[in-house]
């Protein structure tokens, strides 16, 4: 198998795009999908401060190291959840790729902001399912540190695997207002509101696997224990089926509903008043709440 630019000996081959690359093409390939994403969507600019979402995986460490190289200003934020052994080395992980990229961390554990339940003890105490915690306290950690610090966008590592899996099951349930909020860049509706991007949106999570090995960034190959049974897991293997018989087809999914997002945005407007001009009483930031948003209501669940 050779290389379809070089025409050296390949190391991997992507159907959905009927070539085969070499070490150094497949890196070329993977940053130049990452510029188009950036480009597409206008996501960043070289004057804005940006803040990684680091967990020590794959996808957030490659997220990091392109864009650094690519000459952004990209500092990391990693959210400790305590969960034994996992974000012992998660951590680890994000802490040593912060070294060998010489930039910030900044690194959250939750068990300071919860009385030193991790996150598991949080969920059980809020009688809620763990994963539904953990994403509301790394939406409101993440969104908070940002704009304490300064950053003006947020990127996270989602990649094709992800946002397609998602939309899948979005549309299965016809979620309207998660179709709505599905989208490559989520604006700043509020000053305290930090933008949040999707460089990876069009990178498999094989491509961005094989990118790592022969850039040799030494991340963690565990998935949250919590990530078992999901339904994001089911619906990856349904949609990686379809891809077998129909190389490409993730790809045009997802690129076929950003181009219709449109509608789901107007259905989503139409049927919701989705205006957040509520902040706060405890720490200020905007809520659809009356008056505490979600995450104090939390602290005042696990707490009390
Ligand atoms: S939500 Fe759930 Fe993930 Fe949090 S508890 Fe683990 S699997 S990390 S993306
Ligand atoms: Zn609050």
């Amino acid at each position: 198998m050779k290389c379809s630019v070089c025409k050296k000996p390949a190391i991997i081959k992507l159907r959905a795009h009927n070539v085969s690359f070499c070490e150094k093409c497949l890196q070329d390939f993977v940053k130049r999908r990452v510029r188009e994403a950036i480009n597409n969507f206008k996501m960043i600019t070289k004057d804005d401060k940006i803040l990684v979402a680091v967990s020590g995986g794959k996808d957030s460490l490659a997220v990091w190291e392109i864009l650094h190289n690519m000459g952004y200003d990209v500092d990391g934020f990693h959210i400790d959840l305590g969960i034994d052994s996992y974000s012992e080395l998660s951590t680890e992980k994000s802490i040593e790729f912060s070294k060998k990229l010489d930039r910030k961390l900044i690194i959250a554990d939750v068990r300071d902001h919860f009385d030193g339940k991790n996150i598991f003890e949080i969920a059980k105490k809020a009688g809620r399912v763990t994963c539904s915690v953990c994403g509301l306290i790394k939406r409101y950690l993440m969104n908070s540190s940002a704009y304490k610090g300064g950053y003006t966008v947020l990127v996270t590592g989602h990649n094709l695997d992800d946002e397609s899996a998602a939309l899948f099951g979005n549309l299965m349930f016809w979620r309207d207002n998660y179709l709505a909020s599905q989208y490559p860049v989520l604006p700043a509706t509020d000053p305290k509101l930090i933008r949040k991007v999707k460089p990876l949106i069009y990178l498999t999570e094989r491509e961005i696997a094989a990118y790592n090995i022969v850039k040799g960034i030494d991340y963690i190959y565990d998935e949250c224990p919590f990530a078992e049974g999901a339904t994001s897991i089911f619906m990856k293997k349904e949609l990686n089926n379809i891809e077998k018989k129909s190389p490409g087809m993730k790809l045009k999914l997802l690129k076929g509903f950003f181009r219709r997002h449109d509608v789901f945005k107007e259905l989503s407007e139409n049927s919701n008043n989705l205006e957040t001009n509520h902040y706060c009483s405890v720490c200020g930031f905007p809520t659809m709440a009356d008056d505490k948003c979600a995450y104090c209501r939390l602290i005042d669940k696990v707490k009390g």
